[in-house]
């Protein structure tokens, strides 16, 4: 009987559940109210429909000279583009989607086996949600983490038995994968001017890990009003992402929510917190952070907010109890993972964090998802990050008096610790 309840408990924190629930039980079109977003996030008001601009597809079997070219410019005005002809068989990618689609099908209690016990201190294994957001909201999601590279770095205990090709598909991607990130580190590299390796080597070489999520956002009677993840930068070097033809990935482009098209056999790029650039020096938030905490100790924040948002014609940033905000003429602009936007609509996104090593060339991006009425979307991000104990900075290379260093240099884990926990970095 304890058994069966923990079982059940367990089972309502799974998306995949709710939503085959919801669209047994309601024939109204209504979600359960804490997949509701507020009204400045829902997809329904935010996306950008009219001819929005397309995030870069880069053909790879171009002369380098202009594959660098082209990946340095998408990285500094985007943060995001999609690969073509990177050289990873279709059939790799094939056995890696259909064995994971398989797991995801398999009967809950199965999947229950690789569930992260609560309080784990490691980000492997299968759940849904992944940190708790503010107003207690839920993404419509469930997922699966576990290390794919380097061999040491391997928990085989996270990965599925079945089906039982599961780890021959996932040992044979990253070994594919691995040369398409050591391209992309090369090619980032050079675009900054900088000799093929400083970048690779500056987010660990040899040792930089690969953690692979397996993304499964079922159907949604409601795709207006829910997202599969809300807005968030990744906190890796680079994340390469393989989708399944169920379009959902949208990314923030001049203030505007933008879908990233599905392109068959494409790879997306993300470029990461370790590599962004970011448009703030670090000052200016801590002193508003201050400035903020004094005004809530007093219950004065919505006065605040009200008395910078008029003062700034619309157009300020904001820093609301440890967390950054931005708000541009009244839009939404996003929220990350970690915070939620503030009550008074307005929407926001986190500014400390941003690092590191290009000290301000190249951006990382900022993006969510979308969920679909009828389909599932599924999503293979691989997060290629440093080991947690190395130091991160901005290169050398690129600091000098006319463009001073404009990130702390810190350990991984520092940084990640920062971020989960909303502390300006
Ligand atoms: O599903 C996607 O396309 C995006 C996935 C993502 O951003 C994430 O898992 O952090």
């Amino acid at each position: 009987m304890k058994r069966r309840s923990r079982m059940e408990s367990m089972e309502t924190k799974r998306v995949q559940p709710i939503a085959t629930l919801t669209f047994t039980k309601t024939q109204d079109e209504t979600i359960p109210e804490e997949f509701i977003r507020s009204e400045n996030e829902q997809p329904g008001f935010t996306t950008f429909n009219v001819s929005p601009p397309e995030i870069p597809v880069i053909d790879l079997s171009q002369d380098q000279k202009d594959v660098v070219h082209l990946i340095a410019q998408a990285s500094q005005e985007w943060g995001i583009f999609q690969i073509i002809n990177h050289g990873v068989p279709i059939e790799v990618v094939d056995k890696l989607q259909s064995v994971g689609k398989i797991f995801f099908e398999l009967p809950q209690e199965e999947k229950n086996l690789y569930a992260k016990s609560p309080g784990a201190k490691t980000i492997e294994g299968y759940g849904a949600q992944f940190s708790k957001e503010i107003e207690g909201k839920k993404t419509w999601v469930d997922h699966l983490f576990h290390n794919i590279w380097p061999p040491s770095r391997i928990n085989y205990q996270f990965w599925p038995k079945n089906p039982p090709s599961y780890r021959e598909a996932h040992e044979n991607y990253a070994k594919y994968l691995k040369y398409v990130v050591d391209k992309q580190l090369i090619y980032l590299s050079l675009g900054l001017g900088l000799e093929e390796q400083v970048i690779r080597e500056a987010v660990g070489g040899d040792e930089l890990e690969y953690l692979l999520k397996i993304n499964y956002y079922p159907p949604c009677p409601r795709p207006d009003l829910a997202l599969g993840l809300i807005p968030h930068s990744d906190m890796s070097a680079i994340t390469v992402l393989v989708p399944n033809e169920v379009q959902g990935l949208q990314v923030l482009k001049d203030d505007h929510w933008v879908d990233a098209k599905h392109i068959p056999n494409a790879f997306i790029i993300h470029i990461g917190d370790q590599i962004e650039a970011s448009f703030f020096n670090f000052l200016w938030p801590y002193l508003m952070v201050l400035l903020t905490s004094l005004f809530n100790a007093h219950g004065l924040a919505s006065w605040l907010e009200k008395l910078l948002y008029l003062n700034s014609g619309g157009k300020y940033l904001q820093i609301y109890i440890n967390h950054a905000y931005i708000i541009k003429q009244g839009k939404t602009l996003g929220t990350t993972r970690y915070h939620q936007s503030i009550p008074n609509g307005y929407a926001s996104y986190w500014c400390f964090y941003k690092s590191i090593l290009s000290n301000g060339k190249y951006k990382s991006v900022l993006h969510r998802v979308v969920v679909n009425k009828d389909k599932t979307r599924m999503s293979w991000p691989v997060f290629c990050a440093p080991p947690e104990e190395m130091v991160v900075g901005p290169l050398p290379q690129l600091v000098n008096e006319a463009n001073p260093s404009k990130y702390k240099t810190k350990k991984l884990k520092d940084y990640q610790y920062c971020k989960f926990n909303k502390i300006p970095q």
